[in-house]
């Protein structure tokens, strides 16, 4: 080929499937092979180490997980995207807080991201059909497949996975939400990102739980946002004090992560609103507890519709708010507590005991 073939046949069709991403709104996309590697390697160790603790997708189908191939024979190409959500309003991940707001994780508050972006994510693969001009296919996912979707990230040049184990963009910091689009198309691959976590380890030192064991490994059981959102078991009693105030997920280790806290980081361009609805809905940016504690089931699946909240479960937020209630100090929210201490769901009754005990009869704190 002369050295002017290539531009002369014009953009190729790796650059017309990312200008595509961009347009449907994706801030990062890149392309990476399907092949196994060390970090996909680990998956295994890690399910061996108990780290995903009842996660029980996790070591369902953990052989596809690391491996595409085996979740989508003929595969040639992982394509991955990326979308910046909104940094927190507000946080605190203080265990001593005054009693007054209640955290949930700054993904979590707006518009579920699995609708926002699988929509997105699927229209990347009928245009990839489209682009090609001949039979592909194409699988999208959005946490919806077991695919390890930071890993081939990673190695799509979209960013490092940090010592907090997520996946780190250089102008967007980690506050980033993913997506991967297989296919058997042949695109041309991007280089991985380089690691530019060097000696810092402030994620390591702030988890209030020792959640990451060592520099890039999660002890799932020990994080803050499985025990809120993932497990439907009892919160252990040696992690509660340190969930502070809590209720929904846990931002502490990205939100110490130089990487975010760059001023110019919001600034990203949003030409269709995706990031507006992201948004957290005002009620859940500093949840008051008085009044989530105050829900039944019915006002929480009005309060709840359409976000992540969703995945907690009723009894899970709950049982979240109770141990937040707890560490609060706060003994105006007895009366709220004791309504679930004389109810007939035994998690509850144990979490409410356990906040009572922890707070000072109403008037006396
Ligand atoms: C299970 C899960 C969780 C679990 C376990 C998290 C974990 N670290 O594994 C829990 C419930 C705790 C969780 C929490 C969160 N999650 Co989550 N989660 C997932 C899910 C479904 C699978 C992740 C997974 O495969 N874990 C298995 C372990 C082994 O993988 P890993 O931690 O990524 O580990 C790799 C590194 O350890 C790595 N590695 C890399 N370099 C090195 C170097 C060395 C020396 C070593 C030893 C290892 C190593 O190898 C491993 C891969 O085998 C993905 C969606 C998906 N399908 O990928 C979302 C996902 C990872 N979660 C996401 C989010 C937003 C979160 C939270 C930020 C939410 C919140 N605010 O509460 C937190 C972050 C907590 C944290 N520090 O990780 C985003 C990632 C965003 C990002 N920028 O990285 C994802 C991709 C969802 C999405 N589609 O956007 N999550
Ligand atoms: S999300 Fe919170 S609890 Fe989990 S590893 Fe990060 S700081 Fe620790």
């Amino acid at each position: 080929m002369s050295p002017g073939a290539e531009l002369d046949r014009g953009p190729t069709l790796t650059t017309r499937v990312k200008a595509l991403g961009h347009a449907l709104g994706l801030d990062r996309i890149g392309v990476s092979s399907p092949g196994e590697s060390a970090q996909t390697r680990f998956l295994s160790e890690w399910l061996d180490r108990g780290y995903a603790g009842g996660m029980a997708y996790m070591s369902a189908r953990s052989a596809e997980r690391g491996s595409p191939e085996r979740l989508m024979p003929g595969v040639k190409s992982v394509i991955s995207v990326a979308l910046a959500h909104p940094a927190p309003v507000e946080t605190s991940g203080d265990s001593a807080s005054n009693g007054t707001g209640r955290a949930v994780a700054s993904y979590a508050g707006g518009e579920d991201y699995h609708d926002v972006l699988l929509d997105r994510v699927r229209a990347l693969a009928a245009g990839v059909k489209a682009l090609a001009g001949h039979a592909v296919e194409t699988r999208p996912y959005v946490d919806t497949g077991p695919v390890l979707e930071r890993v081939f990230a990673a190695r799509a040049g979209l960013g490092w996975q940090g010592k907090n184990t997520c996946l780190i963009d250089r102008e967007l910091g980690s506050r980033i939400l993913l997506g991967v689009v297989l296919t058997d198309l042949e695109l041309d691959f991007d280089r991985a990102e380089p690691d530019h976590c060097g000696t810092c380890r402030a994620c390591i030192d702030a988890c209030p739980t020792d959640a990451l064991v060592e520099p890039y490994v999660l002890d799932a059981r020990r994080c803050i946002s499985y025990t809120t959102i993932e497990s439907r078991e009892s919160t252990p009693p040696d992690l509660r004090a340190a969930q502070g105030d809590w209720i929904f997920g846990c931002d502490i280790c990205q939100d110490v992560c130089p990487w975010n806290r760059k001023p110019d980081e919001k600034e990203q361009p949003d030409p269709l609103a995706l990031r507006e609805r992201l948004q957290p809905d005002p009620r859940w940016v500093r949840a008051e507890l008085h009044w989530v504690l105050s829900l039944t089931e019915e006002t929480w699946r009005e309060a709840t519709r359409g976000t992540a909240l969703r995945r907690a479960r009723f009894q899970g937020l709950m049982r979240n708010a109770l141990v937040a209630a707890g560490n609060s100090g706060d003994g105006s929210l007895r009366p709220l507590i004791a309504r679930f201490s004389g109810g007939e769901d035994p998690l509850l009754v144990e979490h409410a005991e356990w906040a009572l005990d922890r707070l000072p009869e109403a008037g006396l704190g």
